[in-house]
């Protein structure tokens, strides 16, 4: 499967984040929980140096714990502040501002040592396609002032929202787009909703979901569809439909069918909190 994702404007995306990084203190980087590696581009690493960073973890809701906690400290380890969150889920946004004071607190003490006055730490959000920004957005402005569930692209104009006494979000997300190193990464991003399902072979996306599930999480796979979890990935999915009744007028198993009902339960959670990644 050969997944070629690469919307056309990405120069003129990249110029706009790199004019906007000049205005912000404090870069909130979202992060799919299930999928950290895939959905995070060491491009943008450069572009960030200099800024103060909070890797928000988001999605946990749907994400295997243990795994969460060792993504956390991979990423504590290598110097940056980490968040877990469910952007859905009030509280959220106290959580996310207590992340901000901290990582800006250095910052700030610089500023007044070189005689200016403190300010508000400037932030802004950033992350691929579906990762949770606008949800993330909304919660931090305390209203519906930033639309959730859009396609990407890139929003123009831009505004400060005061959030907090002490912190001013840039009302538009910075929106990254993912790297597509190799196979698996176009595929968890696939699996996980993050990049349009029209230009992906369904079967084979829900077939190689099964397969790492089959590895990665066998018991919830045997909770949700029961049948033996030993057997070949095709066969399970053949299996489940049978259960399911994804039934050709021939009496063949319906595999696209079966595939869409896979990849949507997973995507809902509904076979369990699943991490398709963990650490090296
Ligand atoms: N389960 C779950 N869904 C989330 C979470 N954050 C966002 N979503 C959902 O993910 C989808 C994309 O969110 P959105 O904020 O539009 O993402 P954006 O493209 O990064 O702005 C929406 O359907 C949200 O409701 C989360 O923490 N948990
Ligand atoms: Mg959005």
């Amino acid at each position: 499967m050969i997944i070629n994702w690469y919307p056309g404007h990405m120069k003129k995306t990249e110029a706009l984040l790199k004019e906007q990084l000049k205005l912000i203190d404090v870069v909130l980087e979202l992060v799919d929980a299930r999928i950290p590696k895939s959905s995070r581009n060491p491009k943008f690493l450069d572009l960030f140096k200099d800024k103060k960073r909070v890797i928000v973890l988001n999605k946990s809701d749907l994400a295997d714990e243990k795994v969460t906690m060792e993504w956390k400290s991979h990423f504590e380890n290598q110097g940056m502040h980490v968040i877990v969150t469910n952007a859905i889920t009030g509280g959220t946004a106290r959580y996310i501002q207590e992340a901000v004071t901290r990582a800006f607190q250095e910052k700030s003490q610089q500023l007044i040592n070189r005689g200016r006055k403190s300010r508000p730490a400037r932030v802004m959000v950033v992350g691929i396609p579906n990762v949770g920004k606008s949800t993330i957005i909304n919660q931090l402005a305390g209203k519906g002032s930033a639309k959730t569930g859009d396609k990407p692209g890139v929003t123009r104009g831009k505004q400060w929202i005061r959030v907090h006494s002490q912190i001013e979000l840039l009302d538009t997300p910075g929106i990254l787009w993912p790297k597509f190193e190799d196979e698996i990464t176009g595929i968890h991003l696939a699996q996980t909703g993050a990049i349009r399902d029209e230009i992906i072979d369904q079967e084979e996306l829900a077939h190689e979901l099964v397969k790492e599930l089959l590895a990665l999480y066998p018991e919830q796979l045997h909770k949700r569809y029961g049948g033996d979890v030993m057997i070949d990935p095709l066969d399970y999915m053949k299996w489940i439909a049978k259960t399911r009744g994804c039934i050709l007028k021939g009496g063949e198993v319906d595999l696209l069918r079966v595939a869409t009902i896979l990849l949507d339960e997973f995507r809902g959670g509904k076979i369990g909190r699943i991490s398709l990644e963990s650490p090296e």
